[in-house]
């Protein structure tokens, strides 16, 4: 962006037009009453939410930047991985065993995943395309090819009661905080997987654990935590039937991140409106 003038915030720093952020401190929106553009380096705006905004500034959030295929295939990968046991594989193969298992039905493990936004919609057509049943749970009515589509709470127990692979790609809000617990969990098919990409707490920890240990679940894959990094003493750590990963499913591209941002930035000052404004009464 030839023209303007890019600096690093510091306390006390001048007033400027637009920030790009990731969880800045009130302080930093206290000290800019005047910004036009506030641009989270990031697709969840929770971070942001939690803050008091000034009225005027726009709130922007990255709109794929090349996360959505990443996510794609991260999904697809844990999927794939507890279906085709090849966690079991792995650890058979370490023994030097050489042995083979049953092969299951693809017909029972239906995949639901929550939320159907930039991400989620992405997702589900890729699991799709593996033959897996599909299903689909957002706020607001959508359709998407493959996909059996429910919406708002009138349907989430449907969706719960004919999902196995229960896949949270829904943004971190006051509704969804939590909604990984024992009354929902419990709602899932016998064996069922949990795959958490989204925010740690959506997920209630001791009801995902009290689930494992007592069979009806069979394993989570869990990439976003309470507490990030994940605390050394957290039981996560060690839990047989818990995979994790460091908050790593769909990393911010620097390179598309910085197109994206500058490319709104130009639009909005030449009056253009802009995709990924966040609805801040919505929260997401
Ligand atoms: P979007 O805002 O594009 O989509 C959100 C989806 O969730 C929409 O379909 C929305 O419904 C649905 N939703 C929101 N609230 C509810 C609710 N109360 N009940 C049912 N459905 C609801 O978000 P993205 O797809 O871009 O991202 C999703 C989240 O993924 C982010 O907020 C972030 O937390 C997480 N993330 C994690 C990353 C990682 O590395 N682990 C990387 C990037 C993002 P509707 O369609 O009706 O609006
Ligand atoms: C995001 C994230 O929200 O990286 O983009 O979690």
């Amino acid at each position: 962006m030839p023209g303007a003038v890019v600096e690093a915030w510091r306390p006390g720093a001048p007033q400027a037009d637009h920030a790009v952020v990731w969880a800045p401190p009130q302080q930093f929106i206290d000290e800019q009453p005047a910004l036009k553009g506030i641009f989270n380096i990031g697709a969840g705006v929770d971070g942001l939410m939690k803050l008091k905004l000034p009225r005027q500034a726009l709130v922007v959030r990255i709109d794929d930047g090349g996360m959505a295929v990443q996510m794609a295939e991260f999904v697809c990968h844990a999927v794939i991985r507890h279906f085709r046991e090849l966690d079991v594989y792995e650890a058979e193969i370490g023994q030097g065993q050489w042995s083979h298992r049953k092969p299951q039905r693809r017909s029972e493990f239906p995949v639901g995943v929550m939320g159907l936004g930039v991400l989620g919609e992405r997702v589900a057509r890729a699991v799709a395309q593996f033959e897996f049943p599909v299903r689909g749970w957002s706020r607001s009515p959508r359709q998407v090819p493959g996909v059996q589509c429910f919406a708002g709470p009138a349907q989430f127990d449907e969706f719960l009661a004919g999902t196995r692979v229960l896949v949270c790609l829904l943004p971190l809000t006051a509704e969804t905080r939590d909604i990984m617990n024992a009354r929902n969990l419990s709602r899932l098919l016998p064996g069922g997987y949990v795959i958490n990409v989204a925010r740690g707490a959506q997920l209630v920890d001791d009801d995902l654990i009290a689930l494992l240990d007592s069979g009806h679940l069979a394993g989570a894959a869990l990439d976003v935590f309470r507490t990030e990094p994940l605390p050394a003493e957290h039981p996560f750590w060690r839990h047989p039937k818990i995979t994790i990963t460091p908050h790593t499913s769909a990393r911010t591209l620097r390179d598309e991140t910085i197109a994206q941002i500058a490319g709104k930035i130009q639009a909005l000052e030449r009056g253009e409106p802009i995709a990924g404004v966040v609805d801040v009464e919505r929260g997401y």
